[in-house]
């Protein structure tokens, strides 16, 4: 959500921050949504703002001083904001798998989605330092692809729509799998909300 006076808004939850325990305990949710996912939306407003003063005094070398902290925030909001609803509780998750269209093109573009779930996992627990491993589409070539964003980057930078992303920021699991990412990305796939990321899909390929 944006609205000019305001600015962007932290969204709901859409689940109480136990719901992905024991996957994802409820203090890491907590820390992470009302102190990681909310710093960053207040960081991009302030960058935004003072974007906006220096775009009213022309002033264009003020203006390129504020734009890495609008792509690190502004990713960070993007890319959590997507985080949150591609998971849901291990009762509903990844036990289900992708269906459909979605499905098939997985096994079109990675062999098989075992295939495509270790490709993704091995990718993911690789990136070095912090980062996101991403499911994108690729509109241009209509497929399906594995990458990899630094930081913050939104997948949109590599020309990608984002269906399903992983944080491999040490916040998103530390206080519970300490240095052990690997164990974090393989245990993610009981979270997988195949619905949303079946919706992301659908939108993407129109
Ligand atoms: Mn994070």
């Amino acid at each position: 959500m944006h609205d000019l006076k305001t600015g962007y808004q932290l969204p709901d939850l859409p689940y109480d921050f136990n719901a992905l325990e024991p996957i994802i305990s409820a203090e890491i949710m907590e820390l992470h949504y009302t102190k990681h996912h909310k710093a960053y939306v207040t960081n991009l407003n302030v960058a935004l703002e003072k974007y906006h003063e220096a775009e009213t005094r022309n002033d264009i070398a003020a203006m390129i001083a504020h734009q890495s902290a609008i792509k690190f925030n502004g990713g960070g909001h993007i890319n959590h904001s997507i985080f949150w609803t591609i998971l849901t509780s291990p009762s509903e998750g990844g036990s289900r798998g992708p269906q459909g269209d979605l499905a098939k093109m997985i096994d079109r573009d990675f062999g098989t989605f075992d295939q495509f779930k270790e490709k993704l996992t091995t990718t993911t627990a690789a990136i070095q330092g912090s980062g996101w491993g991403w499911l994108g589409y690729n509109k241009g070539q209509k497929r399906l692809e594995i990458a990899t964003c630094a930081n913050q980057d939104p997948l949109s930078t590599q020309g990608l729509v984002p269906l399903l992303g992983v944080d491999v920021w040490e916040h998103a699991y530390y206080l519970q799998y300490k240095n052990v990412r690997p164990d974090y990305v393989k245990a993610i796939w009981q979270l997988f909300n195949w619905n949303n990321i079946e919706e992301r899909f659908y939108k993407s390929i129109i």
